[in-house]
């Protein structure tokens, strides 16, 4: 059980091995989330360009980013990992000893506010082909080959995916699905969640009502972005170099960030 006033990160949709030197600046920043003093790091889907829970799957990159993981958790820090459109399998024993937990969602109690995090990938139910190649690629069968073809054919289909996912994910990325978001948040409201958190759109989005807030994560891979959750249930987003940009931002800034998003 963890303490009441532990200090949690939650960075979204890192990508790790997507872009040329990305590996090194992931393990700057788990080396200062350390040093931070997290008690708890929440990895908010798509940590790496792709993760399937079984080793055959890992390459040099992923090797090395969950050693990262594993040398956090030894020096006592409680890991997590929110399962996103590019993560496959997490519960699978191969990542036990990288991560504590797994899930679609975390949840948690935090200065007497009800915390609910997941990806996001959901939230747009109009995305029917995305719906469907969910479905599909996370299903029982899919568990299956995964585990028993091929390695080789195995990792063509995997980055395979890649392609697929991009179109699959193109058409509701570009915009922000406000009114999903909006209705998919009010929802989590009347449920009795405080403060929901989600990823996957890359780009910051906020929604208050009243003490209860909802937040786009702005994806890591482009900002550094990382959210601080302190004992007390405050919570605060500082990108990369420190520098804080929700609590003292004015509402403009969100705007500005809409243009940031390319890659997803
Ligand atoms: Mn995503």
């Amino acid at each position: 059980m963890l303490a009441c006033c532990v200090l949690r990160a939650v960075l979204a949709d890192l990508h790790v091995g997507q872009v040329p030197g990305d590996l090194d600046r992931f393990l700057v920043t788990v080396a200062g989330l350390e040093r931070r003093g997290a008690g708890e790091v929440v990895f908010l889907g798509d940590l790496f360009r792709a993760l399937v829970g079984f080793s055959r799957f890992w390459d040099a990159t992923v090797h090395r980013g969950l050693e990262e993981l594993a040398a956090l958790r030894r020096a006592g820090v409680r890991v997590v990992m929110v399962e996103g459109n590019r993560d496959f399998f997490l519960d699978a024993p191969d990542l036990d000893q990288f991560r504590d937990v797994s899930g679609n969602v975390h949840s948690f109690v935090a200065g007497g506010r009800r915390f609910l995090l997941e990806h996001g990938d959901l939230v747009n139910r109009r995305d029917r082909s995305y719906l469907f190649w969910r479905a599909v690629s996370k299903s029982s069968p899919a568990r299956l080959w995964a585990r028993l073809l091929p390695r080789r054919l195995a990792q063509r289909i995997v980055f395979g995916t890649e392609a697929r996912l991009k179109e699959t994910n193109f058409t509701y990325r570009r915009k922000l699905p406000v009114a999903e978001l909006t209705v998919a948040a009010e929802r989590h409201f009347a449920a009795g969640v405080d403060v929901v958190l989600w990823g996957h759109f890359h780009r910051a989005w906020k929604l208050e009502r009243g003490r209860r807030e909802a937040h786009v994560v702005p994806g890591w891979l482009e900002t550094g972005a990382v959210v601080w959750i302190n004992g007390d249930g405050s919570l605060a987003i500082e990108a990369e170099r420190s520098e804080q940009i929700v609590d003292s931002a004015p509402g403009s800034w969100y705007q500005e960030e809409d243009s940031m998003g390319k890659v997803r």
